[in-house]
């Protein structure tokens, strides 16, 4: 009677698997038939209402349903599933021979590739790399370089504290200029120290609050202003072209003595006047001077036999004059229109 009852299962539950044709019916017949309520469970419980005589049979015939039903239901999900993908693939029309997406390559920040260029001129002149680090002491940044506390020079050059007393970020590379010498002392000395510097001041379109620098120091015996400017001339030869006029002003540092600033002409107006040269027709890209006597002593050399040139550019500022980039804050913001353009 049961054996009849789950053989009539059995037949009625492959009938309707073979007419399953989706997989939610699939799934809906898995469920009824051989899912913890289906129909197939539900008679194996029964085995224990069973006569002695009658279990082995029925238990026997059972485990032969559930094996069958599950190869069964395997083999036409299998079916069902290739008839769905193969529909879907006809219905989307999928085009293989769209060309893939261009990876975009990466490339050099313009800060970068000034900097770059301006390694490789002052290399060839026989001036190494020097790093010094950005974070301070005030004795470096300002003290050594003859600017001691209540200094008026240091209204120009406000910075970031950090909560360390006295620690802060420099302002300018030449905290580098005490490092260096103090390293290489008693021997000449020509390098040139890149950076990050920091100030604390109103960003505008000529000036950021983080910008690099790059500090140039020679000291020896008998160099003199005259190398100083002869030296720069050339730098701003092969950095800006042979016909570029450049000219020294007068002006001040506490760490150098004398001191001037170089202008470079403008290279938007060719010397007319415009905007960004504020109708002067010349820009300026550094300052530097002679190596104060105070500071070279701090460095270690006698000022008696020594004597050496100093100077510091800005990288960021000369690209803005080689590209006619007319905003400083385009460097920082990270805008990939602006950065794909170099
Ligand atoms: C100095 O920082 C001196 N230490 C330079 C120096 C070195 C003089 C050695 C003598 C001997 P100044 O503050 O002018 O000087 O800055 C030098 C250059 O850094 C500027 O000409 C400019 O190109 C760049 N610079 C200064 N402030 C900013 C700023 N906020 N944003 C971008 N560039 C700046």
């Amino acid at each position: 009677m049961m054996l009849e009852q789950l053989n009539d299962t059995y037949q009625r539950s492959l009938d309707q698997l073979q007419n399953a044709r989706t997989s939610e019916t699939l799934e809906t017949w898995y469920r009824q038939t051989l899912g913890r309520k289906g129909d197939v469970t539900q008679l194996t419980r029964q085995v224990g209402y069973l006569g002695p005589e009658d279990r082995p049979a029925f238990g026997k015939r059972v485990n032969e349903v559930k094996k069958e039903l599950e190869a069964a239901y395997q083999q036409q999900l299998v079916k069902v599933r290739t008839a769905e993908l193969e529909a879907k693939m006809a219905a989307d029309g999928l085009d293989v021979t769209l060309p893939g997406r261009r990876y975009s390559r990466g490339r050099l920040h313009p800060a970068t590739q000034t900097l770059r260029e301006i390694y490789r001129i002052w290399g060839d002149m026989g001036f190494q790399i020097y790093r010094s680090r950005d974070v301070e002491t005030d004795e470096f940044n300002f003290e050594l370089l003859n600017i001691p506390e209540h200094h008026p020079a240091r209204d120009l050059w406000d910075t970031f504290h950090t909560t360390e007393p006295g620690i802060i970020l420099r302002t300018h590379t030449s905290p580098g200029q005490i490092h260096a010498m103090r390293e290489y002392c008693p021997e000449p000395i020509r390098v040139i120290l890149p950076g990050m510097c920091y100030r604390y001041e109103q960003i505008t379109a000529r000036s950021e609050i983080q910008f690099n620098q790059v500090e140039g120091l020679a000291v020896g015996k008998s160099i003199s202003m005259a190398d100083l400017k002869g030296t720069l001339a050339d730098f701003a030869k092969r950095m800006f072209g042979e016909e570029r006029k450049i000219r020294f002003r007068a002006s001040y540092f506490p760490f150098t003595e004398p001191s001037a600033e170089m202008d470079v002409e403008c290279m938007l107006c060719n010397g007319d006047g415009c905007q960004v040269c504020q109708y002067t027709g010349w820009l300026e890209i550094l300052g530097c001077g002679m190596v104060h006597p105070t500071v070279l002593r701090n460095g270690g050399y006698d000022p008696a036999v020594y004597s050496g040139f100093a100077f510091g550019l800005g990288p960021e500022r000369i690209a803005m004059l080689k590209y006619g980039i007319e905003d400083i804050r385009l460097f920082w913001g990270n805008d990939l229109r602006f950065l794909e353009q170099f």
